[in-house]
C-alpha cells in the first residue's frame, strides 16, 4: 500500500466514512464497523484521490481498448464513475434503480451499442448483491460486464462469490487493510481492530449453491406451486405427475410409418415425445395431425429438437412453421437471448401463450463437443432472463440449473450401451437422475431399437420415476 492509499484511509476515517463500534445494519444484524462513503460528495479533494485511484486501476483495460462504457452503481458510486469517467474520458451509463416498477421503462440511461463493454464501479462490497442486479440490468441491455471495481471489500465472502460466477471482479482496499492501518496510526484500538476481524470471520456469506440443492430435493409438485414458475411449466410439471413419468423418447426413425408406430408404443409411459421431424421421410400434415391426437389421447407433448441457432430474424421464421404443431422445441444459445424474444413475440401473436415452450441447450453430450464452462453460465442467464417461453435447459450435469422454476433435460441415456461410434455417451438412469440432477431424460436407441419398444419403455418410466422418487425423500 502507498502512501496516498494510507493517505486516504485516514481522510476517510477523519471524515467519519468509517466508523468502529457497534453499528445496526439494514438488515437487522449488528456489525462492529460501518463504511458509510456518502459523505465523500462534501469532501471533493478526496473524492479525487479516491477517482484518480479508481483511473489508475482500470488505465490497463483502457490501454488494451476493452471497456467502452462505465456504470456506477446507484447511488454512491455514481460521483465516484462520474469523476473518473471525466478522468479517463470513458462515458458514463447509469442503471436506474427504480425503472423496475415500471416494467418496460429503460434500464440504463446514457449511449450505448449492443456487446459494448463496461466497467462497474460499487462504494462497498458485503454479499454482492446490488452489484448482480446491476450485471443484470446490463447484461438484460445486452451490454457485457468487463470488470467489476469495488472501493471496499467488506471481506464476507461477496467477492469471492461474484467472482466464482465468473465477473472480473477487484477491490481497491480490504476493511482487514484499513484496520491494520488505522491501528498502526494509532486511530483505532487493538480492541476495536480485533473486534472487526472477529466480525468478519464469523459473518460469512452464506454460499447459494443452496438454489441447486433446493431444484434437486423439491418435489415437482413443490416446484409447480412456486410463485415464479411459468404457466407451461406448470403444465409440464403436472403432466408429469399425473402420468407419474419422467421419461422423453426421442423418435429418431426415418419414416413416417415407423414414426407413428414407435409413438403409439410407447404413448401411456411419457410425458415428452422428441420429434426430428426434418430428418423422417413422408411427413405429411396427417402424420402431425395423428401425433397431436396421439398426444391428446395419452396425454403427453410433442416435443421438435430442431435446435435452432440463427440470428433471431431467421428463427422467428422458422419457428412461425412450429408454433401451429409443436408443444415444444429446442433452441442453442449461441446467437444470445434476443432470439427468444422473436419466439415468444411469434406464441404470443398466435395467442398460445402457456402452451408452447423452449428448452435451451447449455450442454451437450456428444465427445469433443465445442461448448464452454462460460457458455454454459451465459446460457444459464438467458434462461433465466426468458422464464415466460423457456421451460428448462438441455445439459449434463450437476449444478448448472440452479433455478427450482426451470426444468432440466438430459439425454444420452441407455443402460445397454455406453456410447455409439460417433462420440454418444451413455448413462444409467439412476446416474442422469441421482448425480446428474435430471428431472427428465431423454431415450432414445434404448428403447426404439429394443425387441419390445413398448415394454422397454415402461422399464426405463419406471426406473426414472423411482429414482427421482428416491431423489426428494433424501431431504
Ligand atoms: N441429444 C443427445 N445429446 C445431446 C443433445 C441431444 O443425445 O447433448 I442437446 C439428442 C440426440 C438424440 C437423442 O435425438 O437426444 C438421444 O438419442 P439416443 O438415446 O439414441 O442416443
Amino acid at each position: 500500500m502507498n502512501t496516498d492509499q494510507r493517505g486516504i484511509i485516514l481522510n476517510l476515517h477523519e471524515i467519519g466514512a468509517l466508523k468502529f463500534g457497534t453499528f445496526q445494519l439494514k438488515s437487522g444484524e449488528t456489525s462492529t464497523f460501518y463504511i458509510d462513503l456518502r459523505v465523500i460528495v462534501s469532501y471533493p479533494k478526496l473524492l479525487q484521490q479516491i477517482c484518480s485511484l479508481v483511473s489508475v486501476t482500470i488505465q490497463k483495460d483502457i490501454d488494451e481498448k476493452i471497456p467502452t462504457r462505465l456504470c456506477g452503481v446507484p447511488y454512491t458510486a455514481l460521483p465516484i464513475a462520474t469523476v473518473v469517467s471525466i478522468n479517463t474520458n470513458l462515458p458514463m451509463l447509469i442503471r436506474r434503480k427504480e425503472a423496475k416498477l415500471y416494467g418496460t421503462k429503460k434500464l440504463i440511461d446514457g449511449e450505448y451499442s449492443c456487446g459494448d463493454d463496461v466497467i462497474v464501479i460499487e462504494d462497498v462490497i458485503s454479499s454482492g448483491a446490488s452489484i448482480l442486479e446491476t450485471v443484470e440490468d446490463l447484461e438484460k441491455s445486452n451490454l457485457n460486464v468487463s470488470r467489476v471495481i469495488v472501493l471496499v471489500d467488506r471481506q464476507q465472502g461477496g467477492l469471492q462469490r461474484l467472482s466464482n460466477k465468473g465477473l472480473n471482479i477487484t477491490s481497491i482496499f480490504t476493511i482487514t487493510q484499513i484496520v491494520d492501518i488505522l491501528k498502526r496510526e494509532g486511530k483505532i484500538s487493538e480492541e476495536k481492530h480485533k473486534n472487526v476481524l472477529d466480525y468478519i470471520k464469523n459473518h460469512q456469506i452464506k454460499n447459494d449453491d443452496s438454489d441447486m440443492i433446493l431444484r434437486t430435493k423439491l418435489a415437482f409438485q413443490q416446484r409447480a406451486e412456486l410463485g415464479e414458475t411459468s404457466k407451461i411449466t406448470q403444465k409440464i410439471l403436472k403432466l408429469i405427475i399425473e402420468k407419474k413419468t419422467n421419461l422423453c423418447v426421442a423418435a429418431d426413425v426415418e419414416s413416417a410409418d415407423q414414426l407413428l408406430k414407435i409413438a403409439e408404443q410407447v404413448a401411456p409411459h411419457i410425458c415428452i415425445l422428441k420429434t426430428h421431424i426434418d430428418a423422417v421421410i413422408g411427413v405429411t400434415e396427417s402424420t402431425i395431425k395423428h401425433l397431436q391426437q396421439l398426444a391428446k389421447q395419452y396425454n403427453f407433448l410433442i416435443m421438435e429438437d430442431r435446435k435452432m441457432a440463427d440470428i433471431g430474424n431467421t428463427v422467428k421464421l422458422q419457428y412461425k412453421k412450429l408454433v401451429k404443431w409443436a408443444d415444444l422445441v429446442t433452441v442453442h444459445s449461441v446467437s444470445g437471448g434476443l432470439m427468444l424474444k422473436g419466439i415468444l413475440e411469434e406464441v404470443q401473436q398466435t395467442d398460445l401463450l402457456d402452451k408452447r415452450g423452449v428448452f435451451i441447450i447449455a450442454e451437450l453430450s456428444c465427445e469433443g463437443n465445442l461448448i464452454s464452462q462460460q457458455y454454459t453460465k451465459d446460457t444459464v442467464k438467458i434462461a433465466e432472463d426468458y422464464k415466460d417461453i423457456v421451460v428448462g435447459l438441455v445439459c449434463q450435469t450437476n449444478g448448472v440449473l440452479p433455478s427450482p422454476s426451470l426444468l432440466q433435460l438430459t439425454p444420452g441415456v441407455n443402460i445397454t450401451s455406453s456410447g455409439d461410434s460417433l462420440g454418444q455417451k451413455y448413462q444409467t438412469p439412476s446416474d442422469i437422475i441421482l448425480t446428474k440432477g435430471a428431472d427428465i431424460a431423454v431415450v432414445g436407441r434404448g428403447i426404439y431399437e429394443a425387441t419390445n419398444p413398448a415394454e422397454t419403455a415402461k422399464y426405463y418410466k419406471e426406473s426414472l420415476w423411482n429414482t427421482y422418487l428416491e431423489r426428494v425423500s433424501n431431504q
